[in-house]
């Protein structure tokens, strides 16, 4: 079977310190996290930035700043910057990081409810906005679906011409107010994506670890980090994104699938070289 890409999802924009104290908000933080993932096996960072205070910003600046002290500390790791930002961000709010021609990002391929009033809002123009930036900058896309309708719509645009291969798909699962992280769904869109195209899984909470291991099983790669799950078990915090990423390096091994280095997950993805 092909190596595995773990991606780290570090810190995001919804999760806090008072959830659980390891998640990273100032630039050393988000350093270290990032370089500690890597040790551990993450060959893609997935990046948010956030003021010292825990703020989710698209800021360029604050950007540049995280991607030139990871690249201090791993110059070879796959820094894949947001481009969902937090939900009520505008679209060029959204696309600031763009700006800085990163290696990768991502494509939120759709709309959903995000818990109580919140709202994610991928309209179909935005997703067009979002890819034709990517293509003109040759930036490598990672598609996000939070549900089946995600999917329909990248493949729809990628028919018209607006997303490019290679395809490489993250099933999103178990937000509230997406679709949930079982293994029927996963076996549903891993079903609904074409044979040559990549996918990635990032369970939310208590699906990261089944997520894991179902795609660890079938060829997919996995996403981990405290973006997603605060938790390395049942009522037990993770002291950091490195511990994540660790339990899901154990599962490989498990199973006797081996880790992708970044880059093996350049060429697996069909990514150029290109540090940004
Ligand atoms: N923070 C979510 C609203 C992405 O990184 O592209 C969006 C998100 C997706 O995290
Ligand atoms: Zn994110």
């Amino acid at each position: 079977m092909n190596k595995l890409i773990i991606t780290c999802a570090i810190t995001g924009a919804e999760v806090a310190k008072s959830m659980n104290p390891a998640v990273p908000y100032t630039v050393p933080e988000i350093q270290e996290a990032a370089y500690e993932a890597y040790l551990a096996g993450a060959s893609i960072i997935h990046l948010h930035a956030r003021l010292d205070d825990g703020t989710p910003t698209q800021d360029r600046k604050r950007y540049q700043e995280l991607i030139n002290a990871i690249r201090e500390k791993a110059p070879d790791v796959i820094i894949q910057v947001s481009t969902g930002g937090a939900v009520g961000m505008t679209r060029s709010e959204r696309g600031a990081p763009l700006e800085l021609d990163p290696e990768m990002a991502t494509l939120d391929c759709g709309t959903l409810n995000f818990g109580g009033d919140d709202i994610f809002i991928n309209t179909e123009n935005d997703i067009i906005h979002f890819a034709t930036l990517m293509n003109q900058k040759g930036i490598h896309y990672e598609l996000e679906c939070f549900e089946k309708g995600h999917v329909d719509m990248a493949l729809r645009l990628n028919k018209k011409g607006f997303i490019k291969d290679p395809l490489h798909f993250s099933f999103v699962l178990g937000v509230n107010g997406g679709m949930t992280g079982e293994e029927r769904d996963f076996r549903f869109l891993k079903d609904s994506i074409p044979a040559n195209a990549t996918f990635s899984v990032a369970g939310i909470g208590r699906y990261e670890f089944p997520l894991a291991r179902y795609a660890i099983q079938t060829g997919g790669h996995v996403r981990v980090g405290l973006e997603d799950n605060l938790y390395l078990e049942k009522n037990v915090l993770a002291k950091s994104n490195r511990e994540l990423v660790e339990k899901v390096a154990g599962i490989a091994k498990e199973f006797g699938r081996m880790i992708a280095t970044p880059e093996e997950a350049r060429v697996i993805l069909g990514m150029e070289k290109r540090h940004g």
